[in-house]
């Protein structure tokens, strides 16, 4: 007996598929195996969809779960072996995964949770300037959690290296209120400091713009909302470093696809493989990255 359904929906350009039961409900689109939208029913979103979002092939939607992929952010700031393996000319920021389609492989009930699989069949050699031959899959579980896992399978015969991230938007009831558990006595990248390096004292409370790179982080990080009396947890592994970013006032501004006052209803932990925490795959190796995300009253 099927207990969740799942309906096809198109949103602006993009193929989209809702899927929902008594217990939560779930918007992932083709492009880019992107979960839009996750929402436990009787509580706010647990994941941001920006109200200004653009569903356009090729752009990423600001919203949900963007997959970075082979590389994170500006590749000229990634380690070099990282950007050796990109041959193209202006190379996209967040790689190439996030603006393509990926095939839908399946949808399956295991128990009480609801299983989703994709995969990106251009990363088997057809990616522009990026000719390695990867098997890149993104499994999607909804059950009382929501866990995301992306494996990358090395299927060539020389050693591929990647940087990654699961860009993922948390939705909160003001950022100003909220703060991030976990961080405590880490050092980071203060990328809008000249990317030098700090430690942070206690919890993470947002006061201006933040972009930050945490290293050595632990498996579990968690967001505080007083206000919405809600702990969002964050279980991680695969990963031990872990982007912090919230564009506040003046960039958000920039974002054509951001209310100007949207970053005060969001903030991005996005569970990465970046700095000195780039995933080398040998011939015949795979990586997963997984977060599962959980919440829970305070
Ligand atoms: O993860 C933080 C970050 O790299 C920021 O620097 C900011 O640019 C953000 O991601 C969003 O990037 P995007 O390309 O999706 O606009």
């Amino acid at each position: 007996m099927a207990t969740f359904k799942v309906e096809s929906e198109q949103h602006g350009e993009l193929n989209c598929w809702r899927i929902s039961n008594e217990r939560a409900d779930l918007l992932i689109a083709q492009q880019g195996a992107q979960i839009l939208s996750y929402q436990r029913i009787g509580e706010p979103p647990l994941l941001w969809l920006s109200d200004q979002a653009i569903f356009a092939q090729g752009k990423s939607v600001r919203a949900g779960v963007p997959v970075c992929w082979p590389w994170f952010g500006n590749l000229q700031r990634n380690p070099e072996p990282v950007q050796a393996m990109y041959g193209g000319q202006q190379a996209p920021a967040h790689g190439l995964a996030r603006t393509r389609d990926w095939q839908l492989l399946g949808v399956e009930e295991q128990g009480a949770s609801l299983q989703i699989e994709f995969e990106l069949p251009q990363a088997r050699g057809q990616l522009p300037g990026w000719p390695h031959d990867v098997q890149l899959k993104l499994l999607i579980e909804l059950g009382d959690t929501l866990s995301v896992s992306l494996t990358s399978r090395n299927l060539g015969d020389s050693p591929v290296t990647i940087s990654q991230a699961l860009h993922s938007y948390f939705a909160v009831s003001d950022v100003r209120q909220a703060r991030v558990e976990g961080v405590d006595g880490l050092h980071y990248i203060e990328t809008l400091a000249d990317w030098e390096q700090r430690q942070q004292q206690g919890a993470l409370q947002f006061a201006g713009e933040t972009d930050r790179i945490y290293l050595d982080t632990p498996q579990a990080l968690s967001i505080v909302d007083p206000h919405w009396a809600r702990r969002i947890t964050l279980t991680c592994s695969g990963s031990s470093s872990a982007v912090i970013w919230n564009p506040w006032t003046e960039r958000a501004k920039d974002l054509p696809d951001m209310a100007d006052d949207g970053w005060q209803r969001m903030l991005c932990i996005e569970t990465a493989n970046v700095w000195d925490d780039v995933v080398e795959l040998k011939p015949g190796a795979s990586h997963s990255l997984q977060v599962k995300i959980a919440s829970d009253a305070l």
